[in-house]
């Protein structure tokens, strides 16, 4: 290619693989590693490079020395020209511009990258890590499943960077053929796409870190035929935060979708979801805010896309209506306590209008919200309830029905862009779930998520940080092994055998006693004070605890975590659903599949083991597939556009372990094929090509033979003249390139390059 026909992501200094990069492609490992705490400013000093050009490297590896110090620097120097990614060796850094950037994400420019011979040759870019997942689908030998794992902090740009994938896959892998031009439904490309805003409108939120925050996981597999192209998909999804629907956080928001109700309803919608102009709704706060996300227009195409038919979009809003409408109800104590808690005028008529729009008996509504059953063999015995237990109900039945329905939605867009399984062969997953988070007051919702969080970072120590090491060393090459921040002992506390947060909160939960909160935070501090990621504020009157996340401390209020965790759904409430006129209604609560065994109310299965089975499961998946990972930064905690805080970035960075990466990542030996894999590959064209030297024996033997002919091949193949420019480049020997192990050859990247 000429410079003439570059396109604009044609790297100007080159500095991961050109001419600029020859201090830093001598590895070096430094340690030990400078912390915070060290003088930044001196760091700065012992820098090798202008500070004009830091902006141009590409690369983080090359940077020298590497420290956090360094690595900040440069970040912050590419930010401030508006370049948002940066490799980190095996992990992509993407800086979150808040603002829309345009052109960096249009369909020309991913076809450049996926038309590229050497997409890696362009300016780093989230298409550069698409593509190399799509190449590698192919396989060496044979084909692998990717996986494109984001991370990062909430407000990080995890769900952006997914759509992008998305996008980008659905353009470049695009099976023009299959058009269903007659059908409403669209082709399977647009529906793969349109499920995210339905996804989003149900399942984000606008919380005090980021608008759209996810309030959900998702794993999402792409499917690709033997062609590569995309013939379908299919969704996972985790622990819905469904307690927002009826209990929204001080100054945050409900989820989306009633908004955009509520913003986006025709006269006509209005009057049928009885939600007349003006109207206040206690579940709504913050609804003058305005949000990108508020756009009903967008979610109902989206449903028609993906084959959602009006009559079953009718029932779904009137089913989210009834919802809201549940949430104006206020109960109050009956001055008789053998009598049920009274509604006044206003609730009454909030009461009619949600039987309505669910389709149930209104008498059967509240009866079963203020009277609880009691079954005692044949006979049952009716009892009223206390008011907070008819509001603890009435919360309950809002989010039994709105987890549910979501459960429905996700299962109805994996029936509509799922691939039958005969078309497809492969597949390339992306995973979003919530970043971590960390608020005043944090509970139950919190400690899911930030433990999903351990999980995916516990993904990444021990499948890099710890494997390629371990890997050098049992190979035989000579290593410094580069120390970093395992998150074991964290996940040990949390979820660990056999005690542990979990499974204390498990047992009281299990136990059915009153006073919860102090017999659990006693337990907490007996059984688990031996490890060091766990505390306790001495002054503090809160029953709570600590955890040192990787990611930073979190203190969480035990109050009415144990009984979040216990979920119960009183029985009466699936019974009234179970009648429901609503045809959705009825159904989710009826049909087998999507029934969930909490929702009848039976099951023990508590909200932490269901959580960590789940997890469990992508673990294992993940652990198939050859992971890509992107670090998402979150440059500031407002969510200001272009605007760098150094302190938030470094923590941010210092937790990922984003310097070990770069070290293990630039002394390292990113590729690494098997002997045979390699004499298959390369002794054909060592046998064929014009070598200095052709004396070698280049044939493939088994064990010791093997790897002789490993090594006979290798030094003929780094004879010849291709490599010339390396070693003018480079004084150093070929072994910093090209390692032969025991059962491996370990290459750079740079060496494959060639
Ligand atoms: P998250 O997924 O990491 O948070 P998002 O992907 O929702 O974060 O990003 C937050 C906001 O940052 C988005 O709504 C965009 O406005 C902006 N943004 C992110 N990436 C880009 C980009 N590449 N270009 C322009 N704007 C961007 V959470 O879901 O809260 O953990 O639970
Ligand atoms: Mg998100």
């Amino acid at each position: 290619m000429t410079s003439a026909d570059k396109p604009s992501h044609v790297r100007e200094g080159g500095h991961r693989n050109g001419e600029g990069t020859v201090k830093g492609f001598v590895r070096k490992v430094h340690s030990p590693h400078p912390s915070l705490n060290d003088s930044l400013e001196g760091d700065i000093q012992a820098f090798l490079i202008d500070d004009d050009l830091l902006h141009t490297y590409d690369d983080l590896t090359k940077v020298n020395p590497v420290t956090p110090a360094t690595v900040l620097k440069c970040l912050q120097a590419r930010y401030r020209v508006k370049v948002f990614y940066t490799h980190a060796g095996c992990t992509l850094v993407a800086l979150n511009p808040f603002q829309p950037i345009p052109d960096l994400y249009t369909p020309d420019v991913m076809k450049e990258y996926h038309c590229a011979p050497q997409p890696q040759e362009f300016k780093p870019h989230i298409f550069i890590v698409a593509e190399e997942a799509y190449r590698n689908v192919q396989g060496q030998l044979e084909p692998v499943n990717q996986s494109l794992v984001v991370s990062g902090e909430s407000g990080a740009g995890k769900t952006w960077t997914s759509r992008c994938l998305m996008k980008y896959y659905a353009t470049v892998a695009a099976a023009s053929s299959v058009v269903n031009s007659q059908d409403t439904v669209e082709r399977i490309e647009r529906r793969v796409l349109d499920s995210n805003p339905i996804m989003e409108a149900f399942g984000n939120a606008c919380t005090l870190r980021n608008n759209n925050s996810s309030r959900f996981g998702k794993y999402i597999q792409l499917q690709l035929d033997r062609c590569q192209l995309l013939v379908g998909a299919s969704v996972q999804t985790y622990l819905l935060e469904k307690t927002r629907v009826a209990c929204q956080p001080v100054n945050e928001r409900n989820f989306h979708i009633f908004y955009q109700m509520l913003k986006g309803a025709t006269d006509e919608q209005r009057k049928e979801w009885k939600m007349p102009r003006g109207q206040h709704f206690v579940w709504l706060p913050n609804s003058e805010k305005p949000v990108e996300e508020d756009s009903f227009q967008e979610t109902v195409l989206a449903m028609v896309h993906l084959g959602i038919k009006a009559e079953r979009q009718r029932q779904l809003f009137r089913i989210l209506s009834g919802i809201l409408q549940l949430g104006n109800l206020d109960f109050s104590s009956s001055t008789d306590e053998s009598k049920p808690c009274d509604l006044d005028e206003q609730s009454k008529d909030f009461l009619q209008r949600a039987a309505e729009l669910l389709c149930v008996p209104a008498e059967e509504l509240l009866m079963s919200l203020r009277v609880r059953t009691l079954k005692a063999g044949k006979q049952s015995v009716i009892k009223p309830c206390p008011r907070s237990e008819c509001s603890m109900r009435r919360d309950c039945l809002a989010k039994v029905i709105y987890a549910q329905l979501f459960e429905w939605l996700v299962t109805f867009i994996n029936n509509s862009i799922r691939a039958d399984k005969a078309t497809w062969c492969n597949f390339i997953g992306v995973l979003d779930v919530y970043g971590f988070e960390c608020f005043q007051i944090n509970n139950l919702e919190q400690l899911c998520i930030n433990y999903a969080n351990e999980k995916l970072q516990q993904h990444f120590v021990a499948h890099y940080l710890r494997a390629q090491q371990e890997e050098y060393v049992s190979e035989g090459l000579e290593w410094s092994f580069v120390k970093y921040q395992d998150n074991q002992s964290c996940l040990d506390l949390l979820e660990g055998s056999p005690v542990s947060v979990f499974s204390l909160l498990n047992e009281e939960s299990r136990l059915n006693r009153a006073s919860d909160e102090k017999t659990m935070k006693v337990r907490l501090e007996k059984e688990l004070s031996d490890n060091a990621n766990i505390s306790w504020d001495k002054f503090s009157k809160q029953p709570h605890f600590t955890v040192a996340h990787y990611a930073g401390k979190v203190t969480y209020q035990i109050q009415g975590m144990v009984e979040k965790n216990k979920d119960p759904v009183p029985p009466e409430l699936i019974e009234l659903l179970q009648m429901s006129e609503n045809a959705l209604l009825h159904h989710i609560f009826t049909d087998k599949e999507t029934v969930s065994p909490t929702s009848k109310g039976l099951s023990k299965v508590t909200v932490v083991s269901k959580f960590k089975n789940s997890l469990e499961s992508l673990m294992r998946i993940l652990h198939t597939t050859t992971p890509h990972y992107t670090r998402c930064i979150k440059p500031n905690p407002d969510c200001k556009p272009l605007t760098f805080k150094k302190e938030e970035v470094i923590m941010q960075l210092e937790a990922c372990g984003i310097v070990e990466t770069i070290h293990i990542s630039a002394a390292g030996f990113p590729i690494r094929i098997p002997f045979k894999g390699f004499m298959q590959r390369y002794g054909l064209i060592a046998k064929y090509s014009h070598f200095k030297s052709g004396s070698h024996s280049v044939d493939a033997g088994a064990g010791d033979i093997l790897r002789q002919g490993v090594e006979n091949l290798l030094s003929v193949v780094l004879q010849h003249e291709a490599f010339d420019p390396l070693r003018k480049l480079n004084s150093v020997k070929h072994n910093s390139w090209v390692h032969c192990g025991r059962t491996k050859v370990f290459l750079t990247q740079l060496m494959l390059e060639f």
